[in-house]
């Protein structure tokens, strides 16, 4: 099959799935005690999107995500116990504690931030394109991004020139059917948001964002699109937001027969599913239980890791002078 992934691929792939659903689950559990530092917006049952998605691309290639990218930052290949320091604000995490589970970035492995700006990472992910395409760089880049966060103007103005100046860029429209509380078909007077590919010249497909399979094939072709020099590409994927907006989020609007037919297909049970065909089910087991086993030592490691220190300057003279 074209584009589809090793089965050494599958197996990272669910290994990454794994570790994001642990730390989403441990990460929960700090939540209601009150020891995270604000709310955490859970991904749960959207990690077939961002490990897939990242797993279809080259190590050198750029990606930028949303507030809600705990499965872009493991699938673009960052440590665990890196991303739990960074979440815990320790001087050993990824931006030494400054960022938060919002704002986590890291140049050398080319995860080039979360966003707390709905649709912000669309104009990042576009003006990297342009940066690699002036360079005559091979590279791509690819950003993550929510149906809510495909409502703004700035989307419209990234892509028409993404489509206009055929940029290297790959826009996956995470669409999880939630803006907040407010359903995707009150956002939008469509109801496939790929459509609108048409309107920048650039193909528009529709994915199951909860295979692996699927997500990976739609990646990689587009990836060896931009590639070639023919532009960017909207892959819309759909799949569904399981645990609510934040870990502060009330709840009551997602009824139980909306959400059942999701979670019975659970990205990571089916990967499970398909992977034990390939390989055992218990070399499967022997993945998961890697993938918990990282997690826990993730924790235990960063929460013993020291906090930043801060220095407080005192006003320079030039400073005072202008006062
Ligand atoms: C520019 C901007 N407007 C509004 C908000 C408040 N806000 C935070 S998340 C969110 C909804 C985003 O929905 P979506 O893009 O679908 O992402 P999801 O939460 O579903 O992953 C809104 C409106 C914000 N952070 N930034
Ligand atoms: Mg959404």
């Amino acid at each position: 099959m074209i584009n589809a992934p090793s089965t050494d691929e599958l197996k990272d792939i669910h290994h990454k799935m794994v570790v994001t659903r642990e730390l989403e689950e441990v990460l929960g559990a700090y939540a209601k005690e009150g020891k995270t530092r604000g709310p955490i917006h859970r991904c749960d049952g959207q990690e077939a999107v961002g490990v897939a998605a990242c797993a279809a691309l080259r190590a050198d290639d750029y990606v930028c995500t949303t507030h809600r990218g705990h499965h872009v930052y493991v699938g673009k290949g960052l440590t665990t116990r890196g991303i739990v320091a960074e979440i815990f604000g320790r001087e050993t995490g990824y931006c030494k504690g400054r960022g938060g589970h919002m704002l986590l970035g890291d140049v050398k492995t080319g995860m080039l931030g979360g966003n707390a700006i709905v649709g912000a990472g669309i104009p990042a992910a576009t003006g990297m394109a342009l940066s690699m395409q002036i360079l005559k760089q091979d590279r791509v880049s690819m950003v993550v991004f929510g149906d809510g966060a495909a409502q703004t103007g700035i989307c419209h103005e990234a892509m028409n020139m993404a489509g206009l100046w055929k940029l290297p860029v790959i826009f996956v429209l995470e669409n999880n059917q939630y803006g907040l509380t407010v359903r995707q078909e009150v956002q939008s007077p469509v109801e496939d948001l790929s459509v609108r590919a048409a309107g920048y010249a650039m193909p528009g497909e529709i994915v199951d964002g909860n295979d692996v399979e699927a997500v990976y094939r739609a990646v990689a072709a587009a990836a060896e699109r931009a590639r070639r020099g023919d532009g960017p590409t909207l892959i819309e994927a759909k799949t569904y937001r399981v645990k609510g907006f934040s870990t502060s989020d009330m709840g009551g609007y997602q009824s139980e027969e909306e959400m059942a037919p999701w979670l019975e297909r659970d990205p990571i049970k089916l990967s499970a599913e398909k992977l034990s065909a390939l390989v055992g089910a218990d070399t499967v087991a022997a993945i998961e239980a890697a993938a918990r086993a990282e997690v826990a030592q993730a924790f235990e490691t960063a929460l013993s890791d020291p906090f930043p220190t801060f220095e407080i300057h005192a006003p320079s003279a030039a400073y005072s002078e202008t006062k």
